[in-house]
């Protein structure tokens, strides 16, 4: 493992603040220089919440350089491209073509799928620990119409199956692009073989698997990224805990927004309540929930991390929350990893501790957790992942994911998630 320097929390936050400026391309911050020179959405509402705890007006930028990516539909794009960067990054602009299609924004090209719709989280997370109440206040009016929208695109469009959960499309809306979960719904795809060069791929993928990510990104493009083609055709649609998870506390911290917006909270209240009631009835099994197949209607049996995204509820049930807690405290998560939080079950065939989502930790669900065991009022959880995610980056630095055994670096360097979070952790 690499060894580093000791340093101390004030010399953590100066590294951790100059890799957020390094990765800087204007208003936006990239996730990791090189690897991904654009803007990705969930990466820059964490980049956001980490930058709040020092700079607001950075805060805020970051975000409405993202929202400007918003579709007319409501649909908040995993991509906002870097226009000096077009190609740079496989699948670029000239494969998704949004500016071909009439509800996409004209001034930047983004992809056509979206990322767990962090975004209104962020913002309340941004005014809750605004350094320069104004500018933060200002923030949340701007951003709450385009949060609603979004949110109003994920109950209309994406209730795919009926029962008021938002369907991920594909697996790079989940933002854990190789997790075990989708590789049986992937299998079942047509073998497909592109004639991209195979060095422009990240090395994350079996070949096979990223073949029929493009496959699924062209199917969707080719319908002029259709809602009912989407209902009718698209034989990829899943509904995640994580990704359900994250809209409802974020549906929670739009409540919470609504009267600085000059709004009424209510309707969002009652839209955390049915995606809750949706969830425990439709996800939850064994201790965890699941994510659930709609072309097959069955649970995805694999217990990965995306399983506890509906402990961010306030609402969750004591009894769900302890059982979850015993799931994630157990030899299959946290009992037996050095450094939590693997992204898959230790116990699973398909666990491998070294290949992204398919078992290392990372820290932006580190983080998660966090926040779910802090609104459940668990504070011996929030001590330990508060500790060990600050022990991963002192020991191996701002890396995108760490060894769940020996807490060693995986993926990119200087990842501006990692780096951001570690502000809002030493907060
Ligand atoms: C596809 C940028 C993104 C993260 C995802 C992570 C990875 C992309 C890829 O990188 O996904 O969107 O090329 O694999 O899985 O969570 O947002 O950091």
């Amino acid at each position: 493992m690499e060894a580093r320097p000791a340093v101390d929390d004030a010399a953590l936050g100066r590294e951790a603040w100059s890799v957020l400026d390094a990765n800087r391309t204007g208003s936006a911050t990239v996730p990791a220089p090189g690897l991904y020179p654009h803007q990705w959405s969930w990466d820059s509402t964490f980049i956001a919440i980490g930058m709040a705890r020092l700079d607001t007006r950075r805060a805020g930028a970051e975000l409405l350089s993202l929202m400007a990516g918003q579709w007319r539909t409501g649909m908040v794009p995993h991509i906002v491209f870097h226009p000096a960067h077009a190609e740079a990054y496989f699948p670029g602009p000239s494969v998704w073509r949004s500016h071909d299609h009439p509800a996409a924004p004209v001034e930047v090209l983004t992809s056509g799928l979206t990322q767990p719709p962090m975004h209104a989280l962020a913002v309340w997370q941004v005014w809750r620990h605004a350094v320069d109440r104004d500018v933060a206040a200002a923030l949340v009016r701007r951003t709450y119409p385009m949060l609603v929208a979004q949110h109003g695109y994920l109950a209309g469009t994406r209730d795919l199956g009926g029962a008021g959960l938002a369907a991920i499309v594909h697996p790079w809306e989940s933002g854990m692009d190789d997790s075990p979960a989708w590789d049986d719904s992937l299998e079942a795809l047509p073998a497909v073989r592109y004639s991209y060069r195979r060095e422009e791929l990240p090395e994350r993928h079996p070949d096979s698997h990223h073949d029929r990510y493009v496959w699924l990104a062209l199917r969707y493009r080719d319908s002029g990224y259709d809602g009912t083609y989407l209902r009718l055709e698209h034989p990829f649609a899943i509904e995640d805990p994580m990704f359900n998870g994250i809209w409802l506390a974020s549906c929670q911290a739009l409540a919470e927004l609504a009267p600085v917006a000059g709004d009424d909270p209510r309707p969002h209240t009652e839209a955390a309540g049915r995606i809750r009631a949706a969830m425990v009835d439709r996800l939850w099994a064994d201790g965890l929930f699941h994510a659930r197949d709609l072309h097959r209607d069955r649970l995805i049996p694999i217990r990965t991390v995306g399983g506890f995204g509906p402990m961010l509820d306030p609402g969750l049930s004591p009894a769900l929350v302890d059982a979850l807690m015993d799931t994630l405290e157990s030899p299959r998560f946290m009992g037996a990893a050095g450094y939590p939080v693997p992204s898959c079950e230790i116990r699973a065939p398909q666990f491998d501790r070294s290949r992204y989502w398919r078992g290392p930790s990372w820290v932006n669900t580190n983080w998660l957790l966090r926040h779910a065991a802090a609104v459940h009022g668990r504070t011996e959880l929030v001590r330990q992942l508060g500790t060990s995610t600050l022990r991963l980056v002192r020991q191996s630095g701002f890396r995108e994911c760490f060894d769940p055994f020996d807490g060693s670096g995986r993926g990119g360097r200087d990842f501006s998630w990692s780096a951001a979070l570690t502000l809002d952790l030493l907060a």
